[in-house]
């Protein structure tokens, strides 16, 4: 375990993330995820400790780390629950996170008590039903108007999107200008003309909550506005850099999850009289899925070291989140083929890790939209 790279503090904070995801967390994971039911136990919990303003004003309630010890609880909590540990990234990461950067102190004193209490969740809103990879293509208006801007359109794939208390936003004042046209509002539910509806059946992170929303001529005053006009899409990106972090932290822990239910089977379970473990084959597999936890954890680690050192990490966190979710549909993967047929049932955590990690490539930015980030960073360095 590459543990060297946490100070005693992390090491601590690791060591009672661990207890509270195996005390609290794990025993209902299965339960919400067969129910599509999202935990507001685990959420509340996780406010009360604290865990959504860790990054975040102290003026507001938070204790402004850095993200290094996020990625820690972000990586502990999705060993046992993703979607738990989703929930925690999205809240701090993809909510709090650009109301800390971008709000303005009228806006911080009235949204971020809530989102780090956990009494109000946060939601952060930029794919649409016709456009994800290409995010300067959407097509939600927000027609300016005096005093504010009435906005039109549609969001979904939105984490949050059906329970979000505050939801940020984004929208476009004119097609034609691309990013350059982007805000980003602040919206609150039960605004007139914002409507919601769940997105069930999903493969995977099932008890994490899942929306599409709807814009009908809602009335948004000026003051709800996070920064410039204009300034929409540049906000957008900069919080899905910090994000792709956590989501990284977040593949690592289904992968390191993977790992260990994996381990404890092949010493457990025989075939042609010794311990599966003691195969070759299945050595491989384990070894394999060590390496990749190890490397992932390495790159997790060192985006979030870039960031919280006030250096360039952007390129260091689109590899992070690439090769970790990659690595955990790889871990995910070999352990149900350790499990066999035990593996393939609902009552296996290994079944479930491996529909949880399928989603880690495919959000906050796909596999090949990461990849695109890393490549232009190398062409223009
Ligand atoms: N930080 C700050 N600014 C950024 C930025 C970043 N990480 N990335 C891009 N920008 C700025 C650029 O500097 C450029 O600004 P100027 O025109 O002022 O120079 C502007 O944004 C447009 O950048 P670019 O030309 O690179 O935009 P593209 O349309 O090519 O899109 C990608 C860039 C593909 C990287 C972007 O659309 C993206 O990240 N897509 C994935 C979206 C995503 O992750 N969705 C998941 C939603 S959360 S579940």
């Amino acid at each position: 375990m590459p543990d060297i790279m946490l100070t005693e503090e992390e090491l601590m904070l690791k060591s009672a993330i661990r207890d509270f995801a195996e005390r609290e967390v794990a025993p209902r994971a299965m339960e919400i995820d067969q129910e599509e039911r999202f935990s507001f136990e685990n959420f509340h919990a996780m406010g009360k400790l604290g865990l959504f303003g860790m990054t975040l004003d102290p003026k507001y309630g938070g204790s402004a780390g850095g993200i290094k010890p996020v990625v820690v609880v972000a990586e502990e909590l999705a060993r046992v629950c993703a979607s738990t540990s989703n929930a925690f990234v999205v809240q701090t990461g993809l909510a709090g996170y650009p109301m800390n950067q971008f709000g303005n102190e009228k806006q911080k004193a009235r949204w971020l008590p809530g989102l780090i209490s956990g009494e109000k969740v946060g939601a952060y809103c930029l794919t649409e039903p016709g456009n994800g990879s290409d995010a300067a293509a959407a097509s939600t208006i927000a027609k300016k108007v005096s005093g504010g801007y009435v906005l039109n359109g549609s969001k979904t794939f939105i984490t949050h999107g059906t329970i979000g208390d505050v939801l940020i936003v984004f929208a476009t004042m004119d097609m034609a200008l691309k990013h350059r046209g982007f805000v980003a509002l602040v919206l609150e539910k039960g605004m007139k003309g914002l409507t919601t509806q769940k997105i069930t059946g999903k493969m995977g992170i099932r008890s994490s909550d899942t929306g599409t929303m709807f814009f009908d001529n809602v009335e948004v005053p000026e003051e709800n506005r996070l920064g410039e006009e204009g300034q929409g899409f540049r906000i957008a990106m900069q919080t899905l850099d910090n994000s792709r972090v956590g989501i990284a932290a977040q593949a690592l822990g289904i992968a390191q999850g993977s790992l260990d239910e994996a381990l404890k089977y092949a010493k457990q379970r025989r075939a042609f009289g010794q311990a599966i473990a003691d195969f070759q084959a299945i050595q491989f597999y384990l070894a394999d899925m060590a390496m990749r936890v190890e490397a992932s954890r390495l790159l997790t680690y060192q985006a979030a070291a870039l960031k919280d050192a006030g250096q360039p990490y952007v390129k260091q966190a689109s590899m992070a989140k690439a090769y970790a979710s990659e690595a955990a549909v790889f871990c995910a993967d070999r352990a149900v083929q350790i499990f066999g047929g035990y593996g393939y049932i609902r009552e296996s955590k290994v079944e479930r890790f491996y529909r949880d990690a399928r989603i880690t490539p495919i959000y906050e930015g796909t596999s090949e939209i990461q990849r695109i980030v890393i490549a232009r960073h190398l062409l223009q360095e």
